[in-house]
């Protein structure tokens, strides 16, 4: 599970690529997790339009691709360098981790149907390992 050199590489060049359109990436991935899995939408009942594309999923989408651009800088440790918003979403924000796994999905499915010249199978399979140890990274405070 843990990521090689060569997953390493191969997420950062990718992100090289789609880094630029992370704000479109975050709306459509917040978009999709909120219609295909509505029971997320309880973190979110404070916003005033949970509609795809309101001013409020844009404005978190970016806030989210922020999130995953801060992993990609601290790819050799992703446990220390996401332990602040580990800490955020246990203790202040209280979202159940399963939900990290959750939001991964819908950021690689954006990714692969955004830039599918980019999104082989062995980028692919860099970048799921990549999202799946974000998130586990997301999960340390809770335990
Ligand atoms: Ni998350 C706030 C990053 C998954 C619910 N989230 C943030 C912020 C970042 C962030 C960055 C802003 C923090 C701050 O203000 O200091 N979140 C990420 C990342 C992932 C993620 C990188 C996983 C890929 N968050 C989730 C999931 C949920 C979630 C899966 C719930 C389903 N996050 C929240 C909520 C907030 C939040 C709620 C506060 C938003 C607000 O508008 O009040």
């Amino acid at each position: 599970m843990s990521l090689t050199d060569k997953d390493k590489a191969t997420v950062r060049a990718l992100w090289g690529k789609i880094s630029k359109s992370a704000d479109a990436i975050g709306t459509d991935a917040l978009n999709r997790m909120l219609c295909v899995y509505p029971q997320t939408k309880t973190y979110f009942s404070h916003w005033p339009d949970l509609s795809a594309g309101s001013a409020s999923v844009r404005a978190h989408g970016k806030k989210v691709m922020g999130g995953v651009g801060l992993a990609v800088q601290n790819i050799d440790d992703l446990k220390k360098g996401l332990l602040d918003l580990s800490e955020k979403h246990a203790f202040t924000l209280r979202v159940d981790p399963a939900n990290f796994k959750i939001l991964s999905h819908c950021i690689l499915v954006v990714i692969a149907s955004m830039f599918p010249a980019d999104f082989p199978p062995e980028v692919h399979v860099s970048v799921d390992k990549f999202l799946a140890n974000l998130a586990l990274a997301l999960s340390e405070k809770y335990r």
